[in-house]
């Protein structure tokens, strides 16, 4: 397989569908084309960039099949695993953990416009609007559900939401990154959380690969003011 990604720092879509390859556990190819620099203009032109109207991440499974898309990745993957690494076993675990993961793929837009991801950086003092707050606030609804109800699956003492890193912690990532590096306070509960996703060893990986990058976007280096 072949995993065309965006720049580590900065690209979070880019980061589920890696995360994603490396929870399969089976062998890919990574590939980072950094965002909009002359190679990334080069690439959209051509033909591995073209079934994802020239987004990544976008897989290619030998030279017939092409999955773009996050989540189309993520289910793509599940498949491949036998449906065993992703996502709960027990029906109303999977039904919730889907449930977030759609709604991590579809929403959230203020979050996502004023805090963009940017693994380099840690803000102190951003100050975040109305809406975002309202996107953060959901989110905190949304794992405090999770955790209390599904965070002890498979007997997990750790601070998993569905007692195992899956599906939903690979959408999620991004979201704890940003809310480290935008400093947005959390209740302990996802305070934990977030520590085991972070401290996650293909979130480690990821993370170490983008503190080496050299490249810079200046629109991404902008701290937020409300
Ligand atoms: N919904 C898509 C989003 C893909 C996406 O927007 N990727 C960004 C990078 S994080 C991109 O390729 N942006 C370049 C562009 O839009 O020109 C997914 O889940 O993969």
């Amino acid at each position: 397989m072949k995993l065309f990604i965006g720049n580590k720092a900065y690209s979070s879509w880019s980061m589920r569908g890696w995360l994603a390859c490396k929870q399969s556990g089976l062998p890919f190819e990574e590939v980072v084309v950094p965002l909009y620099s002359d190679e990334w203009d080069r690439r959209r032109e051509g033909n591995e960039f073209a079934p994802g109207g020239g987004k990544v991440p976008i897989l290619w499974d030998g030279e017939d099949c092409v999955i773009w898309d996050s989540l189309a990745i993520i289910e793509y993957l599940n498949e491949k695993t036998d449906n065993k690494l992703f996502w709960p076993d027990d029906v109303h675990a999977r039904a919730m953990a889907r449930s977030m993961a759609a709604e991590m793929h579809s929403s959230y837009a203020a979050l996502r416009r004023e805090c963009t991801m940017n693994i380099r950086r840690i803000y102190p003092d951003a100050k975040i609007g109305p809406e975002a707050q309202a996107d953060v606030a959901r989110i905190l609804q949304i794992w405090a559900e999770a955790r209390a109800r599904f965070g002890g699956l498979g007997g997990g003492d750790g601070d998993f939401l569905f007692g195992a890193f899956g599906a939903v912690d690979i959408m999620f990532a991004p979201v704890v990154t940003r809310f480290i590096s935008y400093s947005i306070p959390v209740p302990p509960f996802a305070a934990a959380y977030m520590k085991a996703v972070i401290e996650h060893r293909f979130v480690q990986d990821w993370i170490a690969s983008a503190q080496e990058e050299e490249w810079v976007i200046d629109q991404y280096e902008i701290a937020p003011e409300g």
